[in-house]
């Protein structure tokens, strides 16, 4: 369409009221709009489904409105673009961020009185897009509601995955995983666009030609190609007009294929290919099992990218912007390795189909990336086997060979020769069979690289990527993770925010750091005792959520002990176990003796394959089982598992924690985000010195933090030493004794075999030294324990800690990688004049 017929189209638009309109009368009209002609209910009829249906589309068309004025004014103002890719997002339920977001949340409620029916219950409707494992997804879900809040321009990429993580019940103590279909009954949030289709290649080979200018050149002959559809999520800002857009890339087969096969004949042949080509983004991949030979995975990750910079070079270029200043309108964030195949698949978009030269498009593409690292666990950084690769993506190992051969050239003359170094920076692992190591792809293809937290941008560069720090020191920097204070204050625990915005005002809520103002309020015994009231109610919702869903009393006294994230050794949820069984033994052995009575909840998923980490679970279930029926124990202990800890779940539990417990063995947690989320919410933290809590310690001081066990040096020189935890365990009476009760088939009706697995892993290997920091672990507890008897004190402390929590806000991380590794600015969105006097 020309200019003058877009404007001409454009002002006879007249967008209606009920479709934008903020007050609760023209929100319940929409309401009963969108149920009859949306959903094409009426109210005999209508499920609650139905109606949370309409109040969702009612949302999402006042998001529409500001999205599509966010959108137009990129495009005229030809802003630079934050482009976030990830393999994995989990926003949580969309509906009432967007309602607190919007400012609307009393108007909706008040809509759906009006009708009869109760906010709370349409709410609890949503299923959560699942798209993530853990803190690497909720941290991308963090960052796009901090980058519209702040205003900035942004595009989430990522997996549109029709099975997301599984949903996790628990059968006679055993997690069982369930699949996750979240889209059955339809999804309000997303948009499809299918009008944007991408084409993906894979397999086939390549062959040379000479172009035009007589350049030599390559083409890719694929043996296989997939369509991408975008499905376009707004993602609202906190009281912005900005509305940036989130893009899930689902995998569809294309028409042609199906034809050509049809045409021959083949008609299954051709449906089989086109469940082929949908398989890719079916499933949702567990994080923490070995991905060795999960060719699947491989393709998933160059799918997304692949669609994602292939969107991205066409926005540019409708833009009317000139392809080689592509880097200076769009940044793209590599979210781990996982999306690191964009390095090659950038240059073969710019050498291969835009035609420009070798040298030009690597400046492009160095200039574009940036990667951010998230673990230092050997097994989880990524490395595929040549033949896979080559085999899946021909041109991109040509690439990549090349890269490699003019990267280590450059490091050759820097270190003259040096075989030793040479084999360490190459990007392809020798050896047995040789692997492409996509965490070396990923540095030598970006601007800049940061690790998670202040310890791990550390270790980073003193190990795994230490030699690409002697190289590029000034490519490292360190941005600690954050978290949004609306979903993890605002939005999960009302009372707690109202209580502090009526001392302090509202503008914490975008300025973390105005916490601070509470300081003083510590040492107010009135504001204390509310602050003490205020936590008993959001405990007793949480132990009425228990006592409804598993039939379990607590007592919301107790201190809530928890420990909910990702169930791995290194967490070391095991930990927990020999403390609460310690604490067994010594009121069994005591049954007078005086401790305060405790709450140990625990939450998480096991990866499906992950042995060891679902023996845990049934571990924590069946310790619980036997002592929260002792009758010796007088319910001075409880032991409860939370089925199922996605976002959903976690609202509920991060409000009602006394005791934090962030117990990783040092130097093994990247970050943590969860010790974020719980300290800000007036939960002490109980940890050893790793990830983000060496820094929440320093910001809280060390008088308001439990800290215990070995630095990630001494976990080092205890191992170089060669650690033996047996012998902690013949020294030390009460660890014996917990682990002796373990193998004896205790807590299994006898059966002896049951946690051998266990306790063999802790007394022969310990890899996570639970045996080193046992005594230490123990020690603070105790403190613990005494330190929550004086009620006071601790609120005081608690206080303290969310007073001092700002610098976790995900928009101080937000500004920080705007300042100082993407160079992109806020943008306002207005909305248009005729359109805003209707809002
Ligand atoms: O394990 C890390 C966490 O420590 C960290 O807080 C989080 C966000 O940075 O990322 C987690 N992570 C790392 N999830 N997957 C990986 C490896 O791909």
């Amino acid at each position: 369409l020309s200019p003058e017929h877009i404007t001409e189209i454009y002002d006879s638009f007249h967008i209606e009221d009920d479709r934008t309109g903020l007050s609760s009368e023209t929100l319940q009209r929409a309401i009963a709009d969108n149920l009859y002609y949306i959903q094409g209910k009426f109210p005999e009829i209508a499920t609650l489904y139905d109606y949370y249906m309409a109040v969702a589309y009612t949302v999402r068309d006042r998001l529409l409105h500001r999205w599509i004025n966010t959108v137009k004014t990129y495009r005229e103002q030809d802003v630079k673009v934050v482009c976030y890719l990830s393999a994995e997002y989990l926003p949580g339920p969309h509906l009432e961020n967007n309602l607190v977001n919007l400012g609307i949340y009393d108007q909706v409620q008040q809509a759906v009185e009006s009708s009869g029916l109760d906010l709370r219950s349409i709410l609890a409707q949503e299923e959560e897009p699942g798209l993530g494992n853990g803190g690497l997804g909720r941290l991308a879900a963090c960052y796009m509601d901090s980058l519209a809040t702040l205003e900035i321009p942004a595009i989430g990429y990522g997996i549109r995955y029709e099975y997301g993580i599984f949903d996790q019940e628990i059968r006679e103590g055993w997690q069982v995983e369930i699949t996750d279909k979240w889209l059955r009954l339809g999804n309000p949030w997303e948009i499809p666009r299918p009008e944007n289709a991408v084409e993906v290649k894979f397999g086939g080979y390549t062959e040379p030609y000479t172009d035009d200018q007589g350049d030599y050149r390559v083409r890719w002959i694929p043996h296989q190609v997939v369509n991408g559809i975008p499905y376009d999520t707004p993602i609202s800002g906190y009281r912005v007009n900005t509305t940036s857009t989130m893009r899930l890339w689902k995998a569809e087969a294309p028409e042609s294929f199906d034809f050509q096969a049809f045409n021959v004949g083949d008609y299954y042949g051709a449906v089989d290919a086109k469940i082929i080509s949908e398989n890719l983004t079916k499933v949702l991949y567990p994080n923490d099992e070995p991905i060795q030979g999960k060719q699947l995975r491989l393709e998933q990750q160059y799918f997304f990218v692949s669609c994602s910079l292939q969107n991205l070079l066409k926005i540019h270029l409708l833009r009317g912007d000139p392809i080689e200043t592509f880097h200076e309108k769009f940044v793209i964030q590599l979210n781990d390795t996982h999306p690191a195949i964009g390095v090659a698949e950038l240059m073969r978009l710019l050498v291969d189909e835009y035609l420009l030269h070798w040298q030009k498009a690597w400046d492009i593409t160095q200039q574009a990336f940036a990667y951010t690292n998230h673990t230092l666990l050997p097994e989880a950084l990524e490395t595929w086997p040549l033949n896979l690769f080559g085999s899946l993506l021909p041109r991109h190992l040509e690439i990549i060979y090349e890269i490699n051969q003019r990267f280590l050239d450059q490091v050759r003359l820097k270190y003259l020769g040096n075989p030793d170094k040479l084999a360490r920076l190459s990007l392809i692992e020798e050896g047995g069979s040789k692997r492409i190591r996509m965490a070396h792809l990923a540095c030598v293809g970006s601007h800049a690289i940061n690790g998670v937290a202040a310890l791990h941008t550390e270790l980073l560069k003193e190990g795994v990527l230490k030699d690409f720090y002697d190289l590029w020191p000034h490519k490292f920097t360190n941005i600690t993770n954050g978290v949004t204070p609306r979903r993890w204050m605002v939005l999960i625990n009302p009372r707690l925010t109202q209580l502090i915005t009526r001392e302090i005002g509202e503008t914490w809520i975008t300025q973390l750091e105005d916490f601070k103002r509470l300081e003083s309020l510590a040492e107010d015994p009135a504001f204390r005792q509310e602050w003490r009231r205020v936590k008993r109610a959001v405990k007793q919702d949480l132990a009425d959520y228990i006592q409804a869903h598993q039939g379990l009393t607590l007592n919301p006294d107790s201190i809530f002990d928890i420990q909910a994230k990702r169930i791995h050794e290194y967490k070391r949820q095991h930990l927990n176990v020999l403390h609460i069984i310690t604490l067994y033994n010594r009121i069994k052995h005591n049954p007078r003796l005086a401790v305060p009575p405790r709450t140990f909840i625990f939450g998480g998923k096991a990866a499906p394959g992950y042995q060891m980490a679902k023996l845990i679970i049934k571990l924590i279930t069946s310790v619980g089982e036997v002592v929260n029926h002792d009758p010796d124990i007088c319910d001075l202990i409880k032991v409860v598992f939370l089925p199922d800890f996605n976002v959903t779940n976690s609202q509920r539990i991060y409000p009602a924690a006394d005791l934090s417990e962030q117990i990783s063995t040092a130097g093994k947690e990247a970050s943590g985000t969860g010790n974020m989320k719980f300290s800000m919410n007036g939960a002490l933290t109980i940890g050893t010195l790793d990830g983000a809590n060496i820094e929440i310690r320093e910001a809280v001081e060390a008088d308001n933090f439990f800290l215990f066990g070995h630095t990630s040096e001494d976990i080092v020189d205890l191992k170089a030493q060669g650690y033996v935890p047996k012998t902690f365990y013949n020294t030390n009476p009460a660890l014996k004794e917990a682990i002796d009760l373990i193998a004896s088939g205790y807590f299994s009706h006898g059966n002896r075999a049951l946690f051998q697995p266990l306790v063999d892993q802790l007394l022969q290997a310990d890899p996570y030294c639970l045996l080193a920091d046992y005594q230490s672990y123990i020690d603070c507890q105790d403190q613990v324990g005494q330190a929550f008897q004086d009620q006071d004190t601790w609120t005081k402390t608690a206080i303290l800690n969310v007073a001092r929590i700002g610098r976790f806000s995900s928009d101080r991380a937000i500004r920080e990688y705007c300042r100082e590794i993407w160079w992109v600015n806020p943008v306002s969105i207005h909305l248009e004049e005729y359109q805003q006097a209707k809002a």
